[in-house]
């Protein structure tokens, strides 16, 4: 009895620890963004995941452009700021920086 009892007691700790390595499986990747670029310009992601772009200039801000997402576009980030987006549809993602076109990035999501 006194085994069964604990038996009892461990199930929702065992149940606990699976929720929690399925939901630990998703990722954040880091992109930074330094001397007008993305770096690095392309990742790749598994749906779910989240990317988080980090601005390390010293003074110059940007944004992340999603055009084919009717324009869907970050808050602008100043040095230091960051700005994060989980992706959940798989594909290329093409983004670029709102105020400079030439800043380039994809993310793939499989
Ligand atoms: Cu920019």
């Amino acid at each position: 009895m006194k085994i069964a009892g604990r038996m009892r007691q461990r199930v929702p700790g065992l149940l606990a620890l699976v929720f929690s390595l399925g939901v630990g499986a998703q990722q954040t990747v880091e992109v930074t963004i330094q001397d007008y670029k993305f770096l690095p310009a392309e990742v790749r992601i598994k749906a779910g995941d989240t990317v988080k772009w980090i601005n390390m200039e010293k003074r110059t801000s940007h944004s992340v452009l999603f055009p084919a997402e009717n324009g869907l576009e970050s808050e602008r980030m100043f040095p230091g700021e960051s700005w994060k987006r989980v992706f959940v549809a798989p594909g290329r993602h093409e983004y670029r920086c709102g105020p400079h076109e030439e800043m380039k990035g994809v993310v793939n999501v499989d």
